[in-house]
Order: C-alpha cells, then sequence, then structure tokens
C-alpha cells in the first residue's frame, strides 16, 4: 500500500462541470485544480549518472607525481598537496554518500521516469500501459482503463500519447469488458455490463480493437483510430451498483433525520468491535468496505477485532447475528488524525457479502463527474441523534446539501480547516448533521437513477449546531487510491 500517485493517474474533483469533450490531461496529466502530489514533478532534477566511484585506498598513496624536481616537492609542499586532496577525497566522498541516501529516502525516479509501485525500480512513461511487463510486478500494466463521467465512459491510456481516449463499441465483447474491470481492481464475478453509447460531442480519436493482432492483451489489441466504424463507444460497468429498492423518503426525522426503511440505503453497514456500534462503512463491492480512516487508528486497526453487519436495520438484531469478519484494514497512508486530511480506510471482508434487495454496493465517483456545488444528498447511519447521545437504535438518514469549500472555510464556519480531501454538507442554520457514531458511513447523492458515494463522514464542531455542519472524506480524491489498493490486496 502507499501513496505516491503513478500515472496513468485520475483524479476528479467535485464541482467540475462535466466535460464530455475536452481533453482531461495534458501530457498524462490532471489540468484541472490539483493538489499537492508527491508523485515525481516535472521538475525533478535529472537523472545524475551514480556510477561514481573513489578508490578506497588511503589518499596519500595515491598521488604519484611523474616528475617531482627535488626542489618544488618539499616535505612542506607534499605535506600541504596531501592535506587539500584528502580534504577534497573527503568532501567528494560525503557528497557521493550523501546523494546514494538520497537516492533510497527520496523518490529514487529521477528525471520522467515513473516509479514501479512501492519498489526501487523506474521505468520511463512510454513504458506504461504499453502491452509489456516492465515493472517486476507487472504495475505498469495495471490500471491502463478508467471509467470516465456518470455513463461509465471506458478509456484507455495510450502510452504513446500520454493521453486517454474512448473505446470504440466495434467488436468489443464481455470477454474484454471483464479484463478491463479486473484491471481496474474489480474482480472478474462482478462484472456487470458493457453497452454501446452515442457520443454526443466530438471526439478526435479513439481506441479500436484489432481482433486479428496475436495474444488475449486487451492493450496490445488496441491501436489508434479516428473513427469507430460503428460510431458508438463502450460504456462498461464493472459491477451492478447504486440501486436502491426503495425511493428515500423525503421526511425530515442521524440528527434531524427520519427512520430509513430496509432496502432504501443497501450499501450501509454497521461496523462493530466487540459488541459495540463504532462507526459506519458503505459497501463499493461483494469483499470491500469504505470508511473512515479515524475509525481504525491505533489499537483499533487489529483487522480480527471488527464484526461487519450489512443488511439490518436494528442494533438488537445486530447483536443476535455473527457478522462478517474482517481479513485487512488498509488506512490511507496519508490521513493525518490532527488534521483529519485523507480520512478514509477500506476494510476486505474475509467472505464475500452476498448481495440482495437489502444489500448491495454503492457506485464510487467516476474522473470528470459534476457534483452541483449545492447538490443534493443523504446522509445515514446509527450515529447519535442529538450532541453526546447514545447512538440510535435503528438506521437513520437525512437530506442534507453539499456546500462549497470557499463557504465551508470562511471565518464564520471552518476557518480554512476544510482542505480539498474534505467536502462540507449539512445546513449553515443547523438542525440537521451527522454525529458521533455515523463515522465513517455513507454521503451519497443520486444521479441518472444511480445511487453515487460523494463522501464518507469524518468530523464536525459538534452536531447540527449553528455554522458547523458535517465535514466528509471527499471520495472523488479517494478513489484513484481505491482501484489501486483493491487491485493489489485481490
Ligand atoms: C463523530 O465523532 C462525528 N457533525 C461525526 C460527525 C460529525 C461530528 C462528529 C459531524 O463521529
Amino acid at each position: 500500500m502507499e501513496s505516491n500517485l503513478q500515472p496513468p493517474y485520475y483524479e476528479n474533483y467535485a464541482y467540475q462541470p462535466e466535460n464530455l469533450t475536452a481533453p482531461r490531461l495534458v501530457n498524462g496529466f490532471y489540468v484541472g485544480q490539483q493538489y499537492a502530489s508527491p508523485y515525481c514533478p516535472a521538475t525533478v532534477p535529472r537523472y545524475v549518472p551514480r556510477a561514481c566511484t573513489q578508490p578506497s585506498a588511503p589518499a596519500a598513496t595515491r598521488v604519484h607525481p611523474i616528475s617531482s624536481p627535488r626542489k618544488i616537492c618539499t616535505p612542506r609542499v607534499r605535506k600541504s598537496l596531501c592535506l587539500s586532496l584528502s580534504i577534497t577525497i573527503l568532501l567528494a566522498g560525503a557528497a557521493i554518500a550523501g546523494i546514494i541516501v538520497w537516492y533510497f529516502v527520496t523518490d529514487s525516479c529521477f528525471g520522467s521516469k515513473i516509479r514501479c509501485g512501492t519498489l526501487a525500480v523506474c521505468v520511463s512513461p512510454s513504458q506504461w500501459c504499453d502491452g509489456v511487463n516492465d515493472c517486476p510486478n507487472g504495475e505498469d500494466e495495471n490500471r491502463c482503463v478508467r471509467l470516465y463521467g456518470s455513463r461509465f465512459l471506458l478509456e484507455v491510456y495510450s502510452s504513446e500519447s500520454k493521453d486517454w481516449y474512448p473505446v470504440c463499441y466495434d467488436d468489443w465483447n464481455d470477454s474484454y469488458g471483464r479484463t478491463a474491470c479486473v484491471d481496474m481492481g474489480y474482480n472478474k464475478d462482478t462484472y456487470f455490463k458493457s453497452t454501446a453509447t452515442q457520443l454526443t460531442s466530438p471526439f478526435t480519436s479513439f481506441m479500436r480493437l484489432n481482433t486479428s493482432a496475436d495474444g488475449t492483451d486487451l492493450y496490445k489489441k488496441l491501436y489508434n483510430s479516428k473513427q469507430c466504424s460503428t460510431g458508438s463507444v463502450v460504456s462498461l460497468q464493472c459491477i451492478k451498483c447504486g440501486l436502491s429498492s426503495k425511493n428515500s423518503n423525503p421526511r425530515n426525522r442521524i440528527v434531524g433525520g427520519s427512520a430509513a426503511a430496509l432496502g432504501e440505503w443497501p450499501w450501509q453497514v454497521s461496523l462493530y468491535i466487540q459488541r459495540i456500534h463504532l462507526c459506519g462503512g458503505s459497501i463499493i463491492t461483494p469483499e470491500w468496505i469504505v470508511t473512515a480512516a479515524h475509525c481504525v487508528e491505533g489499537s483499533y486497526s487489529e483487522p480480527s477485532h471488527w464484526s461487519v453487519y450489512a443488511g439490518i436495520l436494528l442494533q438488537q438484531e445486530m447483536l443476535r447475528s455473527k457478522g462478517h469478519k474482517v481479513a485487512k484494514i488498509i488506512s490511507h497512508p496519508n490521513y493525518d488524525s490532527e488534521t483529519k486530511n485523507n480520512d478514509v480506510a477500506l476494510m476486505k471482508l474475509r467472505s464475500p457479502l452476498m448481495f440482495d434487495d437489502t444489500i448491495g454496493p454503492v457506485c464510487l465517483p467516476n474522473p470528470g463527474m459534476m457534483f452541483q456545488p449545492e447538490q443534493r444528498c443523504w446522509i445515514s447511519g446509527w450515529g447519535a441523534q442529538r450532541q453526546g447521545g447514545n447512538t440510535s437504535k435503528e438506521l437513520h438518514a437525512a437530506k442534507v446539501y453539499l456546500i462549497e469549500s470557499s463557504r465551508c472555510n470562511s471565518r464564520y464556519v471552518y476557518n480554512g480547516l476544510i482542505l480539498s480531501t474534505m467536502i462540507c454538507a449539512g445546513y449553515l442554520e443547523g438542525r440537521v448533521d451527522s454525529c458521533q457514531g455515523d463515522s465513517g458511513g455513507p454521503l451519497v447523492t443520486e444521479k441518472h437513477a444511480l445511487w453515487w458515494l460523494v463522501g464518507d463522514t469524518s468530523w464536525g464542531t459538534g452536531c447540527a449546531s449553528v455554522n458547523k455542519p458535517g465535514v466528509y472524506g471527499n471520495m472523488t480524491q479517494f478513489t484513484d487510491w481505491i482501484y489501486r489498493n483493491m487491485q493489489a490486496n485481490r
């Protein structure tokens, strides 16, 4: 589990117009709003040859004057020459040692090279997604596909032009769809469907399948093309997600919410430690739960201590059943317990959940998805129904609205504490909010008849107080990290 972003990476940010035409990347990098990325900046120093070996013999033995006339080479001159040579060699040695330490401690990928996962192996950008495994674990051939926007447009990264392209539906089939989903980090068993989508906007370049090409590697079969013969591109859904079997109840009775119905929020889970509900979570695949990093901090990071309950509304019912055991907990490596930056974690279950009307995954937001500045969302959980209260006996949910970060960061609200990995939702007038025990649980929105995970409940000053709305992990910032970890821990 590592934190550095690896191209071809793709971040999506809230509050951006969904643009299906404009290229999102320049030279393989997102050109929209960026947050400081620790990943190989363009300005890193160019590769410095490391073959700077020094003779290991004492400096004095290396001074061999070709001819040393006795008059010049007096003992005094020889002594000072030796001294200055020794100092020079010592300084050079220290500099080389420094460079070597720096090389291993910091990023060893000099110049424009890209690191293979967490290994000290680097490859050039043109080796990424070129159909050849150049990294020891093949990391350069993972994550070469992404789904773009709310219509799940399949896009493939081209190592040649260092950009993402939609894929022509010509000759596409479910087998290719499954391969692309597995590359993203999904299990092949969750594969849902590939559909032909008419592009409403003029793309100028596509990826096309050459079915007569040798081998089974999807990426070796793809080539750049100016058009698709069918005129349509692939829309790919790797999991049937975001379906609620009930229309959400618009009554506003969490704090200020109302009791939920079974199947209304089928992705909501209750996370238990020793028969006590501690946090909420959201199902994203049969095996993976998204929650908050602060829920699994310190002594709570031991997977065997946790039980996960899905498809149950009442806490007393959970106490009567066994729940699902947790195999692995992965906390965001850049989670900061002080600032709550990157407050997200993944739980991998020991056995997969069986999906039905009451248990099912929420959709992870795709890059390029737009949320309105005041998008209507919902929060749910078994958290307290008032500040300082007990966790609630039944699942509650409430309607909240996103609050723009500029507003949420204003002096009277959170005065600059809202980072790009956070998103505010609720009401500045108070009354409705998440509270203790809702942490890790979902902030969702409905778009194009599907429910999407916008955030995970993270923090706030009190609950439902004036000018102190709930703060959630900004899921659009975490999807790449989530896929990368699902991929690496399958
Ligand atoms: C908590 O401690 C917590 N009002 C969750 C949400 C909020 C505050 C605290 C937001 O779990």
